[in-house]
């Protein structure tokens, strides 16, 4: 199988640029209770740029049937956001490679890497080299336990701002600030400009984000893709899904 090299990672940045930032759904095959050709067709009816799909966990879900429905209903990219190896499919259009840069495991550095890269490669799978924080949210979440790193404090933008320039100059091609799923705080604000202030590739945030004001609010602070996932598992009518597509998208299409 062979993919066009960075296809998705392009079309993300041009809906930064043409649409101001991009809005994922996170889809948690543990986690689907309603119908799931239902719910992608309203993301896609509603604006919706793209679904990251995956989990901390799998214990229920079917991670490879899931992205295969996802793909057989609707034409926008779904990218893999892998809790584990065994999440890698050749069926998505490309997976965030994460390197989890605010911790200090070398499995989640570099370890499940060198264990991933050859499957990603005979998938024909397109890896986008992000930098991926956890930032402290109140409560312990899945992937700091999992993981056994500690969060960076949320009052220390500073940190944040530093390990996302490192990132960059390892060449990664996105940096995620991350409250994680659920979590009651999102990622703060200042802490989301702070990271902008000092680093040019795009910041991708997620974690807690329950309303389109708050969503709009990161995209002011200066993230270019805003992944909302737990609040469309209570709540998912069209109309809901798309007051935070357009929170997100600050920018009015063009009719050229
Ligand atoms: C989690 O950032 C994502 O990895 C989305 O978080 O599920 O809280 O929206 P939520």
């Amino acid at each position: 199988m062979s993919r066009k090299p960075l296809k998705t990672y392009n079309y993300l940045t041009e809906k930064i640029v043409k649409r101001g930032a991009a809005f994922l759904v996170l889809i948690d095959p543990d986690k689907q209770n309603g119908s799931l050709k239902s719910f992608t067709e309203k993301c896609a009816e509603a604006g919706v740029d793209g679904f990251l799909v995956g989990g901390s966990l799998m214990m229920s879900g079917n991670h490879e049937e899931t992205i295969k429905e996802i793909k057989s209903l609707s034409n926008l990219p779904v990218i893999i956001f892998p809790g584990s190896i065994n999440q890698v499919s050749g069926y998505a259009d490309a997976l965030l490679f994460i390197s989890l840069i605010s911790g200090r495991n070398p499995e989640h550095l570099i370890g499940k890497h060198v264990m991933s890269a050859p499957l990603i490669k005979n998938y024909g799978l397109e890896p986008i080299s992000t930098g991926y924080m956890l930032i402290e949210s109140g409560v312990k979440t899945t992937a700091e336990y999992i993981s056994g790193s500690a969060p960076i404090p949320r009052n220390k933008p500073e940190i944040a701002a530093a390990t996302a320039l490192a990132a960059e100059y390892l060449g990664m091609k996105l940096v995620y600030l991350e409250a994680g799923s659920g979590a009651t705080q999102t990622v703060p604000f200042e802490m989301v400009k702070a990271v902008k202030a000092y680093c040019s590739i795009p910041i991708i945030t997620g974690g807690g984000i329950r309303n389109p004001e708050t969503a709009a609010k990161m995209v002011e602070s200066g993230a270019g893709i805003v992944v909302v996932g737990n609040h469309f598992e209570k709540v998912s009518d069209t109309g809901l899904i798309r007051e935070f597509a357009e929170a997100v998208h600050s920018k009015e299409p063009k009719n050229i």
